[in-house]
């Protein structure tokens, strides 16, 4: 009830009896039309056959065009012990105007990045250090521009008018081919205005 618009339109409130309308106030978020907000995300992802997966951070803004339509631009870094990687984003998501709200989204992904894998039973000594196969090897698979493209679901929690909860996964088509294409976890906090 702090949402100026929601707490002007719901002043009055539901009926007691009038159970539909209360879950239908309970679950109205068309407030959001033209809000936008900064968020933070954190999230899981291993590139390719790295068996080692990345911790990531995004930072970004989001704005909601429509209640159930928003745009984004965020700035992510990501590493592990062996790999990272470093770009920007843009995204759009097509949610329900609720509270709780499923959401289908596109986006894309450019920066640069490393990533190395398992290189245990090549029959090549990969780090040059007399051994062949040795337990540990790896291999520098890529270290350079990358770019993916990726859809994405996942489902918002509107906490409060102003604060959203977020969880997402997110299928990344890299351009270093499908053997590089990976599986993004991430969750997500927003605080719009
Ligand atoms: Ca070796
Ligand atoms: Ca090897």
């Amino acid at each position: 009830m702090d949402h100026p618009e929601y707490s002007e339109k719901y002043a009055e409130g539901a009926e007691k009896s009038d159970i539909p309308g209360k879950i239908k106030q309970a679950a109205d978020a068309r407030f959001l039309d033209g809000s936008s907000g900064w968020f933070v995300s954190g999230g899981l992802t291993a590139i390719g056959q790295s068996s080692n997966p990345m911790g990531s951070l995004e930072v970004g803004y989001a704005g909601y065009q429509t209640s159930y339509f928003t745009q984004r631009v965020g700035l992510v870094a990501a590493a592990n012990d062996d790999d990272f990687f470093l770009g920007g984003e843009l995204g759009v998501r097509f949610q329900t105007p609720t509270r709780l709200a499923p959401f289908l989204g596109l986006g894309i992904f450019t920066g640069v990045a490393s990533t190395t894998e398992s290189a245990e039973d090549d029959h090549e000594d990969n780090d040059s250090d007399g051994s062949v196969d040795e337990r540990g090897e790896e291999r520098v698979n890529f270290d350079g521009a990358l770019s993916a493209f990726y859809p994405e679901i996942g489902a918002h929690f509107w906490w409060t008018s102003r604060l959203r909860i977020s969880g997402f996964g997110r299928y990344l088509v890299t351009t270093e081919g499908r053997d590089a294409d990976a599986w993004y976890y991430g969750v997500s906090f927003a605080v719009f205005r």
